[in-house]
């Protein structure tokens, strides 16, 4: 490491730096301590030069901006990208359970294990891909434990500082095995990254309930051949349903092969429920008090035609992920409008016993876990109520959907709109 970079082993002012935690063939990961917040964090350094010839792609570049912003109980947050002369530097959440594949040195995992760890990893894929954001080179040291025992995927959208995709368009590899690589990435330089990581999961869950590899071969010309024809054997415990599974994960033609969306449909993905399912629909709303009346100033900075919480709130509503809307409906039709919604969308409705507050709950489990919304009807007067509309768990982008495709179009009619303001106002 270049000394202007590292003055009294610390990183860029910054950073102290402390011992190894790994490295690839191009990337050294150090344990790391922020000098301000005295927080600890894993530091990914590469050399510049090992690095990309012809620079960044627009598409990566993009991809690091999303990553920053990234918030997923199974992917390794990236604090911050910073750069010196000669290298680039990713401060990452520091992940401290070792990584999931040293148990798998001690032998294949039981069936019910695999699943859970494979939930979490297509979570993971899923909720990137969702945001476009790709892997490309998934492989065990990029799943990490966490102390709980959780997978945590890294470098997601860092693929130009993989191992073994370089812009030179040569195929560089970790330790000499493309056994994760897809054939189509062997083969091409253009390819798509969502069927690739696929490809990768598929390969990494065969390791999971075998404990070997599906392409294996001493010779690395073979090895190719192998990945090249799709050519593997499930061992005899693998149950039917893990064998089709993998077996259309493992298609060569990334056309026909299984997409995420298919994978989380698929029965072997389903049978168990997930290990930890991260609400519990008897939680908070067991004990819902009724609403207190409000005042006029509150009717005007509680309507959305009368919005004046840029005034008072750090956040805007859109941010916020909130529908506030008024009605001169009774309470009873507000809570009818909402329980229809949410029989059309199979989704459980529990009401406070004033019937003032809704909780509406699905039951599949969305990229992140099952979607809660709560609603929460306050009472202006007797004829005039202000209904409030939030998420309370789940994922925003299948909230936003909720939304904009359920929600909305039903309120519709309920919704008061101001004599000063025709526009809809949910
Ligand atoms: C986070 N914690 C520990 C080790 C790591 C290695 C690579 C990337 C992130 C990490």
């Amino acid at each position: 490491m270049a000394t202007e970079e590292r003055n009294n082993g610390v990183l860029l002012g910054k950073y102290e730096l402390g011992r190894q935690l790994g490295h690839g063939t191009f990337a050294k990961v150090y344990h790391a301590r922020n000098l301000k917040t005295g927080k600890s964090v894993a530091m990914k350094m590469v050399g510049k030069e090992k690095v990309i010839k012809v620079g960044m792609t627009d598409q990566i570049q993009r991809e690091i901006a999303v990553m920053k912003m990234v918030k997923h109980p199974n992917i390794v947050e990236l604090h911050e990208v910073m750069a010196s002369k000669s290298n680039i530097y990713f401060a990452m959440e520091l992940v401290r359970g070792g990584e999931l594949f040293s148990k798998i040195a001690k032998g294949r995992l039981p069936e019910d294990v695999a699943r859970s760890y494979f939930q979490q990893l297509i979570s993971a894929v899923d909720f990137c891909h969702s945001r476009g954001v790709y892997h490309r080179d998934l492989k065990p040291e990029n799943l990490l434990l966490d102390e709980e025992g959780n997978l945590k995927v890294t470098d997601f959208g860092l693929s130009a500082f993989s191992d073994h995709i370089r812009q030179d368009g040569l195929l560089h590899t970790t330790c000499g095995t493309p056994a994760y690589v897809a054939p189509e990435v062997i083969g091409k330089k253009g390819y798509d990254g969502a069927k690739a990581d696929i490809w990768s999961c598929g390969v990494i869950l065969y390791v999971l309930l075998a404990g070997f590899l599906p392409f294996q071969d001493d010779n690395l010309i073979a090895m190719y051949k192998k990945i090249y024809r799709g050519d593997f054997k499930c061992p005899p415990w693998f149950s039917t349903d893990a064998r089709r599974l993998i077996t259309k994960m493992l298609d060569t033609k990334p056309s026909t092969r299984i997409t995420i969306a298919q994978v989380m449909d698929s029965p072997w993905f389903k049978k168990a429920a997930p290990k930890k399912p991260n609400f519990s629909f008897d939680d908070e709303s067991a004990n819902l008090t009724g609403k207190e009346c409000l005042n006029a100033f509150h009717i005007i900075s509680l309507s959305e035609g009368f919005d004046l919480s840029p005034l008072f709130e750090e956040k805007k509503r859109e941010e916020k992920q909130e529908i506030r809307f008024a009605t001169m409906k009774p309470v009873t039709a507000v809570v009818s409008k909402l329980e229809a919604v949410a029989k059309a969308v199979k989704f459980s409705v529990k009401k406070s016993g004033d019937e003032s507050s809704l909780r509406l709950q699905g039951h599949e489990n969305g990229r992140k876990g099952k979607l809660g919304i709560s609603a929460d009807i306050f009472a202006v007067t007797s004829s005039f109520l202000v209904v409030e509309v939030k998420k309370s768990s789940g994922d925003t982008l299948e909230y936003d959907q909720f939304c904009s495709k359920e929600l909305r179009p039903a309120l519709k009619d309920i919704v008061w709109t101001s004599p000063a303001d025709n526009s809809t106002q949910a």
